[in-house]
């Protein structure tokens, strides 16, 4: 292990002396280096290996979960996986045209998965031969072609690579199944495999602008630390997400599959939704997002100063299925006409409305606020700001303008005609001074001095965007297995009063957490309900507020003595 490290260590030394570290002599900084990432806002992820050949099926039997956990959830052996390599041919894959569908689809970056947990190398890979060129009877390097066309199309590159999670590679983590395979540490992993994978990849690539890490578990500070310190060495300007260990925050935070309910307070920030239900290729996975929601997504995510990272899923040929390319075309031809709208915008400067979204551009003093308007049947829309004076007319054609009124909700748009786009109208809102926005009034008591906290508003502390969420089918909070995980919401109080605290929970085994509300915690034991919808009421307690402001209720599971359980309905009622 000693000898390992110090070939981490002597590599990191070698990349700084040799000068490799740009960064330093171009003194960047970071807002230089995510300025254009920012203002992207739109980038295709690509998820693609030798799992597009069992396509999600594996013995006849479908297998739960995205198409490549297919050698997890199926528990197939490494040999027996390998056999998928041998059938992957995907001879219809044209780079040229994947990434000139990116263009269309108005996307500016692309994230593919240069290994994916099954261990497999979908580049040729110099320390590992279980990979696309030496492995398949395509023999061809996927990243170079795509790396050499974006970089001919002008669309930044960048690699997925799962850094701990390796189910082919002994010291790999997460393939507890394969009784042969003779285990080594995952230090000894990183340093055989992915420590020169990752170095390989950021080397002979070219401009290599993002590295896009997964699943981290836990490793020894010094191998993380090599991984680290390989990208940043290699690629000065490169961008890394969140995903490579707790003590790495990266660039931006990421988000998964579920769109922030509010502003999240992270400088950046990415969201990154499959088109349909699967990352890699399902042959039944028909489940496709549909044009309308791929433009509000993309939308929301601008409106909250966020990238959308949406992913597709090459089948073993090296095409998309139909009903992909359709999306992409779609959103890339409201995209050819608004634009505008997305790229280079920042988050709105006032609260959400419910008629679309905000997107705003600062320029020579100006601002324009870009309203995307998905409900045009309304007649009119609300604009929760102050200002008084301000030009309204329709991004793709200036001269149909829209009248404005100031008035204590904000100032009113008076829309006129049909919907000029069917799905997400733009109209350019020219304000003659800064945005004086109206916050919205803060959730809070009702007129009795009742808090009933809505529970879709829950929010939550959790690993990296993943973990407990609201569960939209019980709505309830879920999916809360990561003692680490905390549920919490924000209200104001204007009545002070001691409140008595009430909520429901359901869960399969007895469990515990804490609530700590103004300074005051009680601890609560929570008994199995038998189901995860079998909610029953639990007293959390009393707790005295006696100043009117802003609070936080926060729901912390007791380390040790936590079980998932469900949560919904939580009361504060004040004592008589
Ligand atoms: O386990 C992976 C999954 O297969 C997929 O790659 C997603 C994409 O963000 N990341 C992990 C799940 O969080």
């Amino acid at each position: 292990m000693k000898k390992l490290l110090s070939i981490a260590s002597m590599l990191i030394v070698l990349l700084n002396l040799g000068g490799f570290n740009k960064a330093k002599a171009q003194q960047i900084s970071d807002e230089e280096r995510m300025e254009w990432w920012t203002d992207a806002r739109f980038g295709m992820f690509i998820h693609w290996g030798i799992y597009s050949v069992p396509a999600g099926f594996y013995k006849g039997e479908p297998q739960k979960n995205s198409a490549e956990w297919i050698m997890n959830r199926g528990q197939i052996p490494v040999a027996e996986y390998a056999k998928f390599a041998e059938l992957f041919n995907p001879t219809l894959f044209d780079a040229k045209e994947f990434v000139g569908l990116a263009k269309e689809a108005g996307m500016k970056y692309m994230v593919i998965t240069a290994k994916h947990h099954d261990g497999f190398a979908m580049f040729h890979s110099k320390c590992n031969p279980f990979n696309v060129v030496d492995a398949t009877p395509f023999g061809r390097d996927v990243m170079k072609e795509l790396a050499d066309e974006c970089a001919k199309q002008g669309i930044k590159f960048g690699f997925y690579y799962s850094q701990a999670q390796d189910w082919s590679h002994p010291g790999g983590m997460g393939n507890n199944w394969d009784k042969i395979m003779q285990r080594v540490s995952s230090d000894a992993y990183v340093m055989e495999k992915a420590l020169p994978e990752v170095n390989q990849l950021l080397s002979d690539y070219g401009d290599i602008a993002i590295f896009w890490w997964d699943t981290p578990r836990a490793m020894t500070k010094e191998v993380v630390d090599s991984l680290y310190h390989v990208t940043t060495a290699l690629q000065p300007a490169i961008i890394t997400n969140d995903r490579l260990g707790d003590d790495y925050p990266g660039d931006h935070k990421t988000y998964e599959r579920h769109m922030p309910k509010k502003k999240p307070e992270d400088k950046y920030w990415e969201l990154c939704q499959p088109v349909s239900s699967s990352w890699g290729y399902r042959s039944d996975d028909q489940n496709f997002q549909s044009v309308e929601a791929l433009l509000r997504n993309l939308a929301d995510a601008s409106s909250m100063g966020g990238n959308y990272l949406l992913n597709v899923s090459p089948t073993c040929l090296g095409t998309l299925a139909p009903t992909a390319v359709e999306r992409l075309k779609a959103v890339g031809a409201w995209m050819k006409k608004n634009s505008e709208a997305i790229y280079e915008t920042q988050a709105s400067p006032c609260s959400r409305v419910d008629w679309g979204y905000i997107t705003m551009k600062k320029t020579d003093g100006n601002t324009k606020l870009y309203l995307h308007v998905f409900d045009w049947e309304a007649g009119k829309i609300t604009v929760p700001i102050r200002n008084k004076s301000a030009k309204a007319s329709l991004l793709t054609n200036g001269s149909k303008k829209f009248k404005t009124k100031a008035g204590e909700e904000g100032l009113t748009v008076q829309l006129s005609g049909d919907a000029p786009d069917e799905i997400n109208s733009v109209i350019v809102l020219e304000l003659a001074d800064a945005p004086d926005a109206i916050e919205p009034k803060p959730f809070g008591q009702d007129e009795n001095g009742v808090v009933a906290f809505i529970t879709e508003s829950a929010e939550f502390e959790n690993m990296h965007g993943l973990g407990v969420k609201y569960n939209s089918s019980k709505d309830c909070v879920g999916s809360w297995t990561n003692e680490h995980e905390r549920v919490y919401w924000t209200f104001a109080i204007e009545k002070p009063a001691t409140f008595h605290v009430t909520a429901k929970t359901a869960g399969v085994a007895d469990s515990e957490f804490a609530v700590e509300l103004n300074g005051q915690t009680k601890t609560v034991k929570l008994n199995a309900t038998g189901d995860y919808g079998d909610f029953k009421t639990v007293e959390i307690g009393k707790f005295e507020i006696k100043e009117p402001g802003n609070y936080k209720i926060i729901f912390k599971p007791v380390q040790g003595n936590w079980q998932p359980v469900n949560l919904k309905d939580v009361v504060m009622t004040p004592v008589k």
